[in-house]
């Protein structure tokens, strides 16, 4: 397969809206089971005080959020939710930290590495989201049982400074290496609606189409505006644009989960379905996303069933990292 420049996604992402879907639907249609989305399910095990100043983000100690700080979630209460993830449905659980990185020797971090290892025994795909890492922690985090961790670039390299000062582009590349190195799945996608042109998220997605091996999944999140971020305030993404956006991913990157991710709160029925038939199949569900608010459980399994969706089974550990 040819990989694609900006040049080509471009020429994917401007032709006639039906064109693009429908090729996007028969790319879709050639790589997966029809009609399935997986279920994801996130959950913040420690919540807000970040030292970094990303400008969406309600964690960051930048701003005053009016977020209430969570120490590191102990090992029985993450469980316990993984627990009932599972129960309904989710076949990914993803634990996320506000966190600038990792600290390989610091007692937190042997205690996010213990709750993995207890985690990953239920048999789901382990995500994790805890800033950047060192090779070595990404070893650690791979033996613990991660099967993919999750770390985006968030808009294009050009875009990168105008919503992050407190670390480089560069920076998060360096810590996908190191995820890839480890031989855990790379979980790499952006936001969109922070300002940014449409050009910018095609230059993210160039820089996505040069990852070896490929993103096994692109979230793709419509900025949930936070009060007291910079952010605050930028309208909502309009959803042409995004179903294109997703349209463009599921052609560039055939085997990639597309996640329909945050701000589907601001997405309409139509709209969301839309997406789906663009390519996108995975979402995540439940309630809550890290802090910000996602559609409910009931909403989501009614939408499924009206479009008769079903949802994606378990899968063997082995398989599910191939990717
Ligand atoms: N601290 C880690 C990091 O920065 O990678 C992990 C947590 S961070 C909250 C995970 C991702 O959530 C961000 O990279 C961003 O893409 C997404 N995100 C955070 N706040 C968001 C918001 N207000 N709207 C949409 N997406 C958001
Ligand atoms: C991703 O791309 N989106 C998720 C997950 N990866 C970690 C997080 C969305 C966060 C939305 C804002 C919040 O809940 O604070
Ligand atoms: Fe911290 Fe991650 Fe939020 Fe940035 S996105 S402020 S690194 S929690």
């Amino acid at each position: 397969m040819t990989r694609h420049t900006l040049t080509s996604l471009r020429e994917l992402y401007d032709r006639p809206f039906f064109d693009l879907i429908q090729q996007a639907r028969e790319a879709y249609r050639a790589h997966w089971p029809e009609n399935e989305v997986q279920l994801c399910t996130l959950m913040s095990i420690k919540t807000g005080g970040c030292s970094e100043d990303c400008a969406y983000c309600s964690q960051s100690s930048h701003y005053d959020t009016g977020l209430s700080r969570e120490s590191l979630a102990p090992l029985q209460r993450v469980l316990e939710t993984a627990e009932r993830a599972k129960a309904n449905g989710s076949t990914r659980f993803c634990m996320g930290a506000a966190w600038r990185g990792v600290t390989e020797h610091d007692a937190k971090f042997q205690s996010v590495l213990e709750t993995v290892r207890e985690v990953s025994k239920l048999g789901m795909e382990v995500c994790v989201t805890l800033g950047q890492l060192t090779p070595e922690a990404a070893r650690q985090l791979r033996a613990a049982g991660v099967t993919a961790y999750n770390h985006n670039l968030d808009t294009s390299p050009e875009f990168y400074s105008n919503i992050v000062t407190t670390h480089t582009f560069q920076d998060r590349l360096d810590t996908i290496r190191s995820v890839q190195q480890a031989g855990m799945s790379v979980c790499c996608g952006g936001i969109i609606g922070m300002g940014e042109s449409e050009i910018d998220r095609l230059k993210l997605l160039e820089v996505l189409c040069g990852f070896d091996p490929a993103p096994e999944s692109v979230p793709i999140n419509c900025l949930m505006p936070m009060s007291g971020t910079p952010l605050d305030g930028q309208p909502p993404v309009d959803i042409f644009q995004l179903v294109r956006l997703i349209a463009t991913t599921r052609l560039a990157l055939p085997k990639a989960r597309v996640r329909l991710s945050a701000g589907r709160t601001r997405l309409s029925r139509e709209g969301q379905a839309f997406c789906f038939f663009a390519g996108a199949n995975s979402i995540f569900y439940g309630d809550k996303l890290l802090t910000a608010a996602n559609p409910g459980v009931d909403a989501d399994r009614s939408l499924l069933d009206e479009l008769g969706l079903g949802i994606t089974a378990p899968q063997p550990l082995a398989e599910s990292l191939a990717g």
